[in-house]
């Protein structure tokens, strides 16, 4: 049997064999909030994505994006998901930030889809979508919620995929001027901006193995997306620096450490290449203005005169989104020929077959703070996948509350070490759409009801809204924007 893993899809043992020789985890021990103490300053959030939790997809002028072609052909989405009614988040979002207040959660980081916003991806403006968009920061600010609005999660519109999607170098600009425009509407209301949410993901995923959208595969599409991202990225670095925008300017990258499956050498060299492209493609360009060597020759034939210098650009402070290690064995059937292998060091999985190692995050958050200057971090996304039915009401979600649990104390202990970590947001809000998986893996502090769409908070909403609670009083985290 193959298990459909998201992003570790190679897995090579099936679930089975995972489950009975190693726990999955659903009942460790959770602990206490009042053993976590992050400080005053310490800003807990949530995380969401349009796509994922909007719906609405043909309301109010919307366009087609490349999730609504890719998820209605057949084939590509477990059961048949699509975003199409999601959480319906677009016609319940007063609740929605209801709930994110009800947890005294003070921080907010969602994406604006730009298919609502500029439905042919193009200059033509949706004043409905934007509309929306205003009508949700007003609900932040009235709740005292700070905005983190991130302008990329992955939904480009299908009229820029018509003409090549990320392989082509004109996307880049096309984000640079959806960043700019969104960036002036938005200006005065947004504390927090993250141009792109995991750039790697986008392009393996998206434009290498084929299984995100827009489905393309092979190695060329898979550089040439990944490069075009960043200089996307850059351009739009610098288009809302020129928009003198106050809030503070960053993006979301996923950084996790990768280990060699076994200790072979093709193993070994395979995770170094691995590494190169999951975590190095993104962090060293950004901040060191340069390609990692081991996939410099990928890039080269991409990189005009003064792409690097404009995706080499100062940013105020880096998302880092991490789950698990990643753990990487030759591949010959891989455009790189590396993927994702087995894993012999965890003890423990959730139930998409990703190892809960928390350690990795101490791990990853020492390397960016050693290697690359020290920059400013929240964790932008952690979190822990469950099925609805896999107990009782899905509501009694005892293996997420230690997810979080351990992962804070191994952020705290990456602040212990000097690491200028200033946040920790939950992947994610609510249950919602997990892409090629559809509906079947739930991350949510909130269960949603898919059929009913009503929204019930889990034990770990209640255990998160307390670890907030025991900071509160001493914070002064609520924006001046
Ligand atoms: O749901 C995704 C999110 O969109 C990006 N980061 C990983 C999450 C869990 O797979």
């Amino acid at each position: 049997m193959h298990h459909p893993f998201t992003r570790r899809q190679a897995l090579a043992l099936p679930l089975q064999t995972l489950a009975a020789s190693k726990a999955l985890a659903t009942t460790a021990s959770p602990v206490s909030p009042n053993t976590l103490h992050f400080g005053p300053h310490f800003k807990f959030g949530v995380s969401s994505s349009a796509y994922q939790i909007e719906g609405a997809v043909h309301e109010d002028g919307r366009g087609p994006g490349i999730w609504d072609i890719f998820t209605h052909q057949p084939g590509h989405i477990s059961k048949h998901g699509n975003g199409d009614i999601a959480c319906d988040h677009y016609h319940k979002m007063p609740a929605d930030i209801a709930l994110i207040a009800g947890a005294g959660i003070k921080n907010y980081r969602f994406s604006v889809s730009w298919p609502r916003l500029f439905p042919d991806g193009n200059a033509t403006v949706n004043p409905r979508g934007f509309a929306f968009y205003d009508r949700l920061i007003d609900e932040l600010h009235a709740h005292n919620i700070t905005p983190w609005l991130c302008l990329y999660h992955w939904d480009l519109p299908q009229a820029l995929q018509d003409k090549g999607g990320w392989t082509n170098r004109d996307t880049s600009a096309r984000l640079a001027e959806f960043s700019s425009a969104v960036s002036h509407h938005f200006r005065d209301r947004v504390a927090n901006w993250l141009i792109l949410n995991e750039a790697t993901v986008q392009a393996i995923f998206g434009y290498g193995n084929g299984m995100h959208a827009p489905g393309q595969r092979g190695r060329v599409s898979w550089f040439a997306a990944l490069h075009h991202l960043n200089l996307g990225q850059g351009l739009s670095i610098q288009a809302l620096r020129a928009n003198n925008v106050p809030g503070r300017i960053g993006t979301v990258a996923c950084c996790e450490p990768v280990r060699p499956s076994t200790n072979s050498e093709a193993d070994t060299t395979a995770a170094l290449k691995f590494d190169a492209i999951w975590n190095g493609s993104v962090l060293k360009p950004l901040f060191h203005g340069s390609y990692p060597e081991l996939v410099q020759e990928d890039f080269a034939p991409l990189c005009y005169t003064n792409d690097l210098t404009n995706i080499h650009q100062k940013i105020d402070i880096l998302g880092v989104n991490y789950y698990s290690r990643l753990h990487i064995q030759a591949d010959a059937t891989n455009p790189i020929g590396a993927y994702f292998g087995p894993d012999h060091e965890a003890s423990r999985y959730t139930v998409m077959g990703w190892p809960i190692e928390p350690d990795g995050v101490f791990e990853i958050l020492k390397h960016i703070h050693d290697t690359y200057g020290q920059p400013e971090i929240f964790i932008s996304e952690n979190g822990f996948a469950s099925t609805d039915n896999s107990k009782g009401s899905g509501l009694d979600d005892e293996g997420r509350i230690a997810y979080i649990s351990d992962h804070l104390m191994f952020v705290k202990q990456a602040i212990d070490a000097g690491v200028n970590v200033s946040g920790y947001f939950v992947w994610s809000m609510m249950d919602s759409f997990e892409w090629n998986d559809g509906m079947k893996w739930h991350f949510g502090l909130v269960k949603v009801d898919f059929i009913t769409l009503v929204r019930t908070p889990k034990h770990s909403y209640y255990w998160y809204a307390d670890l907030i609670r025991s900071h509160a009083g001493k914070s002064l985290e609520a924006s001046t924007l």
